[in-house]
Formats: structure tokens, sequence, C-alpha cells
């Protein structure tokens, strides 16, 4: 290994792993995250990321997003060090952040959330992925996650995601409680006395669809119900059409001393929604115009 120094053997790591799992090292799939070992350029992407959010957050982003962040060592200047992110987390909210290739299986993911620590992929997206990437990366982990994590109640409320996931797997309605989670830490919207705001980690993280969920008036903007989330499903590769509203951080924490399992017995069988549909009982704030996917299916449809 001479002539090889650390920095080049975890840029090898990097290369390696980014965008690909491949085989983990360790059982819980946790790796170093190689801090020294990102280039300038991956530091110069993290900057036009976070500078370009920190510049559409305000006003969009709820309190509890804005006070996470004002209180974490995390900034423009370069990718954070998760152990630095840790020891802040730690003390606030018990929490920690370990660094992952990318996705892990869910049992992996389950087991992780269930003992506060939260998976992080270490690699960073390309200068021509800005917009859109498959697999979560530290800017959509750290950027988008880890600032509602010194929230109490969402910190309490992932740990029993991580709970609840691993019973929803052995019971085979996964899919159900997945719906849960996506529409609520995902892509959820809290009713504040100024407006709607985002607290969902896949919109914080996201320049265009910040815009998209509070200002298009193309997706429905829906008050969140529990049965109803967890019989719709969703989009994974483009915007929501349908956001689900929340009027406080504090009903995530009722939700998770709710027992799921008479639930996923009373939906068991019944149809699911399509993520655009409204129904008759949906309390709507926003009943949007379905433009956007509507143009897109025409598109793909000629
Ligand atoms: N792995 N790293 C990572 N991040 C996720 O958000 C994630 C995952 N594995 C599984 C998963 N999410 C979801 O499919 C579960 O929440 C169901
Ligand atoms: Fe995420």
């Amino acid at each position: 290994m001479l002539g090889l120094d650390t920095a080049e053997v975890q840029s090898a790591k990097h290369g390696l792993a980014a965008g690909n799992a491949g085989q983990p090292q360790r059982a819980d799939w946790t790796i170093d995250q190689g801090w020294k070992a990102y280039t300038a350029a991956e530091h110069g992407v993290w900057r036009t990321l976070f500078e370009r959010q920190s510049k559409l957050l305000p006003g969009r982003a709820c309190d509890e997003f804005v006070e996470g962040m004002r209180n974490l060592p995390i900034g423009a200047d370069e990718i954070p060090d998760f152990r630095r992110l840790s020891d802040v987390l730690m003390k606030k909210t018990g929490w920690q952040v370990v660094a992952v290739p990318g996705l892990v299986p869910d049992e992996v993911f389950f087991e992780h959330l269930a003992h506060r620590r939260f998976p992080a992929g270490h690699f960073i997206r390309k200068p021509h992925e800005l917009d859109y990437l498959e697999e979560p990366d530290v800017f959509h982990d750290v950027f988008g996650h880890v600032p509602m994590l010194m929230n109490p109640a969402i910190a309490d409320y992932i740990q029993a995601y991580g709970e609840g996931g691993l019973r929803a797997q052995k019971l085979g309605v996964l899919d159900k409680l997945a719906r849960v989670y996506w529409y609520t830490v995902e892509f959820g919207l809290l009713r504040q006395p100024e407006g709607l705001r985002i607290y969902g980690a896949g919109i914080a993280s996201s320049f265009t669809e910040t815009v998209f969920s509070l200002d298009d008036t193309s997706p429905n903007r829906i008050v969140f119900d529990l049965e109803r989330v967890m019989r719709t499903n969703y989009r994974i590769d483009d915007f929501q059409e349908s956001y689900f509203v929340i009027d406080n951080l504090e009903q995530l924490l009722e939700l998770a001393k709710i027992d799921f399992a008479p639930l996923y017995r009373r939906i068991a069988g019944q149809p699911d929604f399509d993520p655009g549909t409204v129904r008759a009982s949906d309390v709507v704030l926003a009943r949007g115009t379905g433009r956007y996917h509507g143009d897109k299916r025409k598109q793909s449809a000629v």
C-alpha cells in the first residue's frame, strides 16, 4: 500500500459505493463516512445545493426545520461530518447519524431507526443530477432529515416507525405503513399560523418540489387522515399528486402510540387509492388542477 494515502483508499471506496451498495462489510450495512476523502468538487456540489435551498426555504420550511438547522453544524462550506452531527443530536434527542452506501434493505433500515440511528448516504450526487437521484445521498439525508430529528416529536415518531416497520414486515403489510412514512416524514406539509409549511425531507431537500408542493395549483393538499393515507399509493419518480397536511408535529406522536394491527385488519382487502384521487370524505385544503401530471400522461401517450 506504499504510496496510497488514506484519502486515495477512501476515494476508491467512495467510487465503489456511490449508487451501488455491493456487498456490505458490516452486518448493519454501516460504513465509515470517510469525511477526509471528499473532494473539493464534492464539497462544491454540497455548496450549490445548500445555497439554493437555503434561499428558498425561509417562509417555506416549518419553524422546527429552521430551528433544527440553526442548531446543527450544517453550513454551506462543506459536507457535514456525521460525528459532529451526532454529538449535537445525541444531546438534544438521543439520535445519531450513521453512514451507509445508499439504500439498505428494509429490515436493516428499520433496525437502525428503532435504535435512534439515522442511516445517511455518504455519497453526494453528481453535478448533472442536482434535481433528481434514485438513492438518498448525503444532501437528502442530512439537509432534509437531520434538522427534523432535532425535534422531540419527530425523533420519537421515526423511532416508532422503525419498530412498526419490523412488525409490519412480519404481518406482510409493510406497503401500508411505508405510505404513512412517505406522506409524513418524506412529503409532509404542516399548517402553521402563517400558512402551509414543509416538514417532509423529500420536499425540503428538493429545489423543484419545494416550489411545486406549496405554490403550484396542480397538486391536492388534503388534511391528513391515517387510514386514508395507508390506502394511498405514491409516486417515487416524480412530484407527488397529493400532499397530506398535519396541524402540528405532536400529531405524529399520537400516531406513534396507535396500535396499527387493528387498522391493518380493517383495511385489508379494501381498495387502494391512486395518488391523485380526491375522495368525498377528504377534508380538502386545495383541490389540485392535476395539470402537471395530466400533461405528462398526455405526452407519454403520444
Ligand atoms: N435505506 N438508506 C436508506 N434510506 C431510506 O430511506 C430507506 C432505506 N431502505 C428502505 C426504505 N427506506 C424504505 O423502503 C422503507 O421505509 C420502507
Ligand atoms: Fe428520505
